[in-house]
């Protein structure tokens, strides 16, 4: 699907060589490949079987969240905002922001309502209707958010760092923007691949406009929400952001009353998962051997790596072991694959998961009024002929 964001882009869109932001006639994004759950805003994720060709997710393949359409912004006017609890306040130009050293994180991001249609089945939850493709694995360039805030100074009592975007969401009758906030021990890691970036390019192409053009927050073990699209604002701060996206949302409650989003608190890391990409939901194998494809994502703590991947065709009984693909890195994803015998008697397909940080695919996970982290043993039901 080609926006209009696509079209400025193409027609005079910018490019980055020798890591300085250039104009460029060129630099059209390549059109999306993805099931559209909703446009303007998009809301869209890639097939199943397009997800797991390779450990880097091309754009094309990346889902996309958005709560509003994007925003149009002009980057030669962009300023980003450093507020709050700060010694030193400011304004920073993109080209201001190249002073800093250049990072380069490869990293995995997921949409805390990733396979959030599997809720379904136990009472109906609103919001995007998503398979298992809320998830990707990106290289994300840009400067250090440690390294930014080191210039503001920021003061010994701040607790959090607030992210704020600079799209317009209706909401309540009126327009807010899409925010976000993390502690601030997490803001101010400074190296490695825990390090929260303030990122300019994906895949070594700049931001296209559906994943923040011309900035964002890539935040490495945490929820995608966390991850702000079109940062326009930084507030440093002693509470957690005020902002619906952290204030209401993106909370697990049983229900949607007052107390309930007061009772909880708000995600930050994402729990283990792992899905089977191929073959398809319902498709038709013949039985005996057949391999079956799919990624796992280990907890987002620091050092978390797979410890075992299990799939099994007979409902749980017996359980084969998965053989990783792809690169162990992280806070990334892993892709497998298993040799499995089906037969006449095979109606699902599962995986369940374990990780060397104590994590697991629990067999069922209880419901929450807005279907988030699910990640339960992943089911997926098959025709053997
Ligand atoms: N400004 C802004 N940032 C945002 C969002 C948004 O709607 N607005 N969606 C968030 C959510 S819920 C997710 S899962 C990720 C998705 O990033 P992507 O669209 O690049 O895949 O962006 C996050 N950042
Ligand atoms: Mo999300």
């Amino acid at each position: 699907m080609i926006t209009r964001r696509d079209m400025l882009l193409a027609s005079g869109g910018i490019v980055i060589s020798g890591g300085m932001l250039q104009h460029s006639t060129s630099g059209a994004a390549e059109p999306k490949q993805l099931i559209y759950h909703s446009t303007a805003p998009d809301n869209a994720e890639p097939h199943l079987n397009d997800l797991v060709k390779s450990w880097i997710t091309p754009t094309k393949h990346f889902y996309v969240r958005s709560h509003a359409p994007n925003p149009v912004i002009d980057p030669d006017n962009f300023q980003l905002k450093i507020e709050g609890m700060v010694n030193r306040p400011s304004s920073l130009s993109l080209k201001s922001l190249k002073r800093f050293k250049t990072h380069s994180t490869t990293a995995t991001l997921t949409c805390a309502g990733n396979r959030r249609s599997e809720y379904n089945e136990e009472g109906k939850v609103g919001g995007v209707q998503w398979q298992a493709g809320a998830i990707g694995n990106a290289t994300w360039q840009g400067v250090a958010l440690a390294d930014v805030l080191a210039e503001a100074e920021v003061m010994p009592d701040a607790k959090y760092v607030w992210f704020e975007g600079l799209d317009q969401i209706e909401k309540g009758g009126g327009i807010i923007p899409f925010g976000g906030s993390i502690p601030i021990a997490k803001a101010m890691i400074k190296n490695g691949a825990a390090a929260p970036l303030l990122a300019d390019r994906m895949n070594d192409a700049i931001l296209t406009a559906d994943h923040g053009f011309p900035l964002r927050t890539v935040v490495p073990g945490y929820i995608g929400a966390r991850s702000v699209k079109w940062l326009g604002r930084i507030v440093v701060s002693d509470r957690p952001s005020p902002n619906h996206y952290v204030a209401t949302a993106y909370k697990i409650v049983k229900n949607t009353a007052p107390i309930s989003w007061a009772e909880s608190g708000p995600i930050y890391r994402y729990p283990i998962n792992a899905a089977i990409c191929t073959p398809a939901a319902d498709a038709k194998v013949a039985a005996g051997q057949i391999e079956l494809t799919g990624y796992v994502l280990p907890s987002g703590r620091p050092e978390s790596k797979v410890k075992q991947v299990l799939v099994s065709t007979n409902q749980g009984k017996r359980w084969t072991e998965a053989t990783m693909t792809g690169k162990d890195s992280e806070f990334c994803w892993q892709l497998w694959k298993a040799q499995v015998k089906v037969t006449s008697d095979t109606k699902r397909l599962m995986v369940r998961a374990l990780d060397t940080s104590g994590g697991f695919m629990p067999y069922r996970v209880p419901w929450n009024a807005k279907g988030y982290l699910q990640n339960s043993w992943f089911q997926l039901p098959v025709q053997v002929s």
